[in-house]
């Protein structure tokens, strides 16, 4: 089992990748900026599942997504693997699946699998390949946008009072269509298939990468990680269910932990370039090449793991700043 985590162990460096339709959004809706993560849009704004359907997805179509680039410059920088949100938050899929219509295939104008290429662009340049997948939360297929806490911040959303009333008496839900199902039933439908098909058609897994495990049920948790045995070397990080399933590695985000705080555990700190995972025109809060050197030093010298993300743009494109401190890392990297 310690031989499973040996490439890990030594891979020091991956890339994070976040990408889905809500860079078609890149922060903004009906005209308002949506603070807070680019990822995050849909809910921050509470944008109804038609509306976020029509504005984010109807439009979607990336057509300079080049996957043997990405993989390129991931391994120029010195990475040695790549975890991509399969799906995220607002449940959409980056991959064709016939759990749900909600993804690349049937529900954008690009109409074919952004993973599938993805995984052979990995294949040939020995770049392992990890699916992030949102198992709790999914805004859109039915039953998964599991009750949130409510704050009272107001929504720069045309219908904000409205569906403010209708989110605190909802549990956090703001559209009728995100309570037509259970979320044991969501779990069933969805995120069980989805997750089988993630391990089954797109050859080795190298890492699931689970997230926000609130709401989740230990019987939602079990379905999930039996599935594991479809990649039997795949490694998992501690965000499917606290505390019964610790995974392989522990999460710190967007900090690195003080020396020995991780206690003999493998580890990876995940963190952004900007403000942002998911891609925001307005977020300009860049990290300045020496700050992504100096932690990537910090956190292999104390024996973690730096999951460095991009967030692509809706064009398949990663932002200019992206591109060039990764080109910065990679220089560093050859000449030490
Ligand atoms: C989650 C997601 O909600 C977010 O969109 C992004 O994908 C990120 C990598 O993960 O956000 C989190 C998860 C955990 C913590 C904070 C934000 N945490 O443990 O402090």
């Amino acid at each position: 089992d310690n031989n499973r985590m040996l490439w890990w162990r030594e891979a020091r460096f991956g890339m994070f990748i976040h990408w889905g339709v809500y860079a078609q959004l890149a922060g903004v809706y009906d005209g308002h900026e949506i603070n807070k993560a680019g990822e995050w849009i849909m809910n921050r704004g509470k944008i109804p599942v038609a509306a976020y359907k029509q504005q984010a997805a109807a439009h979607f179509n990336p057509v300079k997504y080049n996957p043997d680039e990405w993989v390129r410059m991931a391994k120029d920088a010195g990475m040695k693997y790549i975890v991509i949100t399969a799906k995220h938050h607002d449940g959409f899929a980056l991959f064709h699946s016939n759990a749900s219509k909600w993804n690349i295939v049937d529900a954008t104008p690009y109409g074919k699998d952004l993973l599938l290429p993805l995984a052979a662009a990995c294949r040939k340049y020995h770049i392992k390949l990890g699916f992030y997948y949102s198992q709790a939360q999914d805004w859109t297929n039915p039953g998964g946008a599991v009750n949130r806490k409510v704050t009272s911040e107001g929504w720069p959303n045309p219908d904000s009072a409205k569906i403010d009333a209708y989110t605190k008496d909802h549990d956090g839900h703001w559209d009728p269509a995100q309570e037509t199902a259970t979320f044991a039933q969501y779990i069933d439908k969805v995120a069980v298939p989805q997750v089988k098909e993630l391990l089954s058609n797109y050859g080795d897994v190298a890492v699931l990468w689970w997230d926000t495990p609130t709401n989740m049920t230990d019987d939602a948790a079990q379905k999930l990680q039996a599935l594991l045995k479809l990649q039997p070397n795949i490694i998992t990080n501690d965000r499917l269910k606290r505390p019964n399933f610790p995974g392989d590695t522990k999460t710190p985000e967007q900090k690195i932990p003080k020396k020995g705080e991780m206690d003999g555990a493998d580890w990876e700190t995940c963190m952004t370039m900007n403000g942002t995972w998911g891609y925001k025109s307005t977020d300009h809060k860049w990290k300045s090449d020496t700050t992504l050197i100096r932690n990537l030093i910090d956190i292999a010298s104390k024996g973690g793991n730096y999951l460095l993300n991009v967030g692509p743009k809706a064009d398949g494109t990663f932002p200019e700043e992206s591109i060039r401190s990764l080109k910065a890392i990679g220089n560093w990297m050859k000449i030490n």
